[in-house]
């Protein structure tokens, strides 16, 4: 069960993002998955008008596709889905889940696609098949003798808005609203903080933005491995003469290189488009103190106009009209030190002035940023100063600006949208009440870190995952994986086998559900679902495949059959109609929400989708004081911890061959990272400091102050261009180290980008 050992092999990757080498990676995992014939069908249909939509990430479908608008790792997720290996109840009775738990990631989910429900048997420590019925029956029954309030219902980002509606609608009429999403450990910041900020929780601008804007800043993103379909943005973008400044700490190829596999000139010739124009490696929180920097310069720059009498560089108008508190952040701004800015950024003046000075030149900024900026202990500060810049020139609100955060999962911003939300003001209480006729709780409700908290202490009853791998993607994982064992009942609707499924509490049921490249077949037909893209635009997708096996259910069937188990019978709710005719589940949909679903089922397959709309993007600002707000930052940076000797920022990464945490393999292409996960990443300067070499195995502990002893071993010291004090590894292993309690402030997003460890030396 090793990982790809004797394979390992760790060396420069030179090639470009994208180009052949993306085409090898593919074929090798289509040649592990035995992939079957409606595989390509699928992905020509791909992200595309009356398509199915892809379950990868949440990158825009435009209404003009490409011919194959699909990505490497777009094809890689579609593969796994559709692959011809089973995980059948003939599988569990060779494996107990004591034996299962050995297994790595990867060996789990590669095993195949569940086929049937099961339920946990201590006596055996295995899985046995059971019926659906009998397990509804079973669920409802345990679940009807908790307390509604001390069971989780957590969802991951993949379910369509139909599923989450019903989902969220399940949890309210039952009386609770816990209802944790993986956005809770992604971008709550942003839903946080630029609801603050400028009133609107999600980007404010569209895929189109694109092609008329002349800079892009870059904060915090991988472009090649989480959203490749951006590429194509990208290198339009870069054709068109846009300055692309990126700020991060490593040299990610994406940001800096493409050559398009879909373009057979590209590909022969192999010559790559340059991506960013400027390329500026920070540490590890620094965003704070480099855009600092951006905004002291264009600040002064324009104090130097207004004296001179020539053209203001700030957008005067804008920041009288729109914004408040101006006055202080540019005093603030005036004061700060270059010594600090730049030992915090770990970037040297001239480098910022030369991101200033492209920012100060173009007309219209769009500011691209990822987990880099959200996943710190101060991430909402670092976000607030990406809007305070964009604010600066009146960049948010015209054709070609804004915000750009590049979420996640391909249907996490849309299950917000429609009730997934612990928050009572984001839920549409009184529509709710008024249509469906019931109460719905206003008590709030946990989010992720609120869940763990919650799992740790035993006071959570139960645990329901509506897909995801709440356990392994959560943080202070000892103690979770501990706890997890004591929950009285867990609940998990899959398609593939994980962490979070074989450490079983007391009743533990597996649920599997269609893929979304399944054809979904109910009382009145094929059924589409919909999902909701990063730039708010809802699209229908139609699954075509044949299912994985005929004893599969869709997610809206079991979310069904589990709320009709446990709730009284509701008139108004009529779960069996729903199930058999999801337009009726979009009609209520809209008429709970309609603002931003007016004529849903007519407008679900207009190409490009359509916009549910976004009032910051016309300057109509939804924030407490009515204007967009400019904010001090707390700190120089927003790791949340200071320096110390010995002390490193641990940045937990994806690799290229993995989503989240599904690890498709363990090669990290573009790092030049082959056959192992367990490793670090680390300067030159900080290897000498510690006296290790390239290829020494070493442990990492969390230097976190709270004496709890989060240790990781055997680990591969691996020579890598970073800033000094900044080191990386992989999420989820290193998931150990990350203590609950370090995670953003407001928004509560685990700080995986900053954890605070120190390095064993041989260990
Ligand atoms: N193939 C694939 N696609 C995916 C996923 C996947 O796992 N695989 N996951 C999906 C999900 S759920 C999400 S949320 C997105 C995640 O996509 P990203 O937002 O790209 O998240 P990460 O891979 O965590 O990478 C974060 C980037 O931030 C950089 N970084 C780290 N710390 C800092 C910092 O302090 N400052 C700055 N400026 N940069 C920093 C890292 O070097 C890295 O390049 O991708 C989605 N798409
Ligand atoms: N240290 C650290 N921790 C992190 C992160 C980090 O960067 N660093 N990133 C965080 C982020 S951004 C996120 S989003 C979370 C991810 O957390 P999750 O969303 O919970 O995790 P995934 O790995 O995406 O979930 C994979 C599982 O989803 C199930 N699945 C797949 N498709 C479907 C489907 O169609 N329906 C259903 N019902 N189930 C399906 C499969 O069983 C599969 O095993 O992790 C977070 N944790
Ligand atoms: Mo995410």
């Amino acid at each position: 069960m090793a990982e790809g050992e004797g394979k390992t092999k760790i060396g420069e990757y030179h090639g470009a993002s994208g180009g052949w080498g993306s085409m090898k990676s593919l074929a090798y995992i289509m040649g592990q998955e035995k992939v079957r014939p409606d595989v390509l069908d699928a992905l020509r249909r791909q992200n595309k008008p009356e398509g199915v939509m892809c379950v990868s990430c949440s990158w825009g479908k435009p209404a003009n596709p490409h011919i194959a608008e699909f990505c490497e790792n777009g094809a890689k997720a579609t593969v796994w889905e559709l692959t011809s290996q089973r995980v059948t109840p003939e599988f569990f009775t060779q494996h107990t889940l004591t034996e299962l738990r050995e297994w790595p990631d990867h060996d789990l989910e590669q095993a195949g696609r569940l086929t049937h429900p099961m339920k946990y048997d201590p006596a055996t420590d295995k899985y046995v098949a059971v019926g659906w019925q009998e397990a509804f029956d079973a669920i409802g029954a345990k679940l009807r003798t908790l307390d509604p309030k001390k069971v989780v219902m957590y969802s991951s980002g993949r379910a369509s808005l139909e599923s989450s509606f019903m989902y969220a609608l399940f949890a309210r009429m039952w009386g609770q609203q816990n209802l944790p999403d993986s956005s809770n450990m992604c971008h709550e910041t942003t839903s946080v903080g630029l609801k603050n900020a400028i009133g609107s929780p999600v980007a404010t601008i569209q895929l189109d933005d694109y092609n008329v804007c002349d800079a892009i800043m870059v904060f915090g993103q991988n472009v090649a491995t989480n959203s490749p379909r951006m590429l194509h943005t990208l290198r339009d973008c870069a054709k068109r003469g846009v300055e692309i400044v990126t700020f991060n700490p490593l040299r990610e190829r994406g940001w800096e290189s493409f050559v398009d596999p879909q373009n057979p000139l590209e590909m022969t010739v192999g010559k790559p488009t340059r991506i960013s124009s400027q390329y500026h490696q920070l540490r590890a929180g620094g965003d704070i103190s480099a855009i600092l920097g951006i905004c002291k310069l264009t600040i002064e720059a324009d104090d130097r106009a207004k004296a001179a009498g020539g053209p203001r560089v700030l957008d005067q108008h804008f920041i009288e009209q729109h914004t408040v508190r101006f006055e202080e952040f540019a005093t603030f701004c005036r004061s700060a030190s270059w010594d600090d800015i730049t030992r915090e950024a770990g970037l040297t003046r001239e480098a910022i002035e030369a991101a200033a000075d492209v920012y100060m030149k173009a007309e219209r900024v769009i500011a691209v940023y990822g987990m880099g900026i959200t996943q710190h202990r101060l991430g909402m500060d670092s976000l607030y100063m990406l809007v305070n810049m964009l604010l600066l020139r009146g960049n948010v609100g015209r054709p070609g600006t804004g915000p750009g955060p590049v979420r996640g999962h391909s249907n996490v911003q849309g299950q917000r949208t429609v009730g997934i939300t612990e928050k009572t003001e984001l839920a549409p209480v009184d529509r709710l009440k008024e249509l469906f006729e019931f109460e719905p709780p206003t008590e709030k409700g946990w989010d992720t870190v609120e869940s763990c908290r919650a799992i740790i202490s035993g006071e959570c009853q139960g645990f329901i995952q509506l897909g995801g791998n709440f356990l392994r993607a959560t943080p202070e994982h000892g103690k979770m994986r501990e706890a997890w064992s004591s929950l009285p009942i867990s609940v998990h609707v899959g398609t593939k086998l994980n962490k979070s499924h074989i450490t079983p509490g007391g009743d533990t049921w597996l649920l599997p559900c269609l893929g979304r490249m399944e054809h979904d077949q109910q009382e009145t037909g094929r059924q589409a679902v919909s999902m909701e893209d990063t730039f708010s635009h809802i699209y229908g997708s139609v699954g075509k495949a044949k299912p994985a096996s005929d004893t599969l259910l869709s997610e809206p069937a079991i979310i069904a059959g589990i709320a009709k188990a446990v709730l009284p019978p509701n008139p108004n709710v009529p779960w069996d109609e729903w199930v058999g005719d999801y337009s009726k589940v979009r009609d209520a949909i809209e008429n709970t929400y309609p603002d931003k679903f007016a004529n849903f089922n007519g407008r679900m397959m207009e190409p490009g989708g359509f916009w549910k709309g976004n009032p910051a993007s016309h300057r109509k600002w939804e924030t407490e004081s009515g204007k967009a707000e400019f904010n001090v930052p707390r700190a120089l940076n927003s790791s949340g911890f200071l320096d110390k000797e010995g002390r490193f920022r641990l940045v937990t990464l994806r690799s290229n061959d993995q989503y989240n945490t599904t690890v498709y393999g363990y090669d990290d292409r573009f790092r030049g990272i082959k056959g192992t996960r367990e490793v670090v990443l680390m300067c030159n300067a900080d290897m000498a400091k510690l006296g290790v070499k390239d290829g020494d195995l070493v442990a990492l502990e969390s230097d976190a102050e709270d004496g709890v002893e989060r240790v990781v071993e055997g680990l591969r010291i691996t020579r890598y261009d970073l800033p000094e004090g900044t080191i990386a590894g992989y999420y989820p292993e290193l998931n150990f180290l990350v203590p609950l309690e370090h995670h953003a402030l407001e928004s509560h997003v685990p700080a995986g980008k900053s954890v605070p460890v120190r390095v064993r030396v041989n260990a």
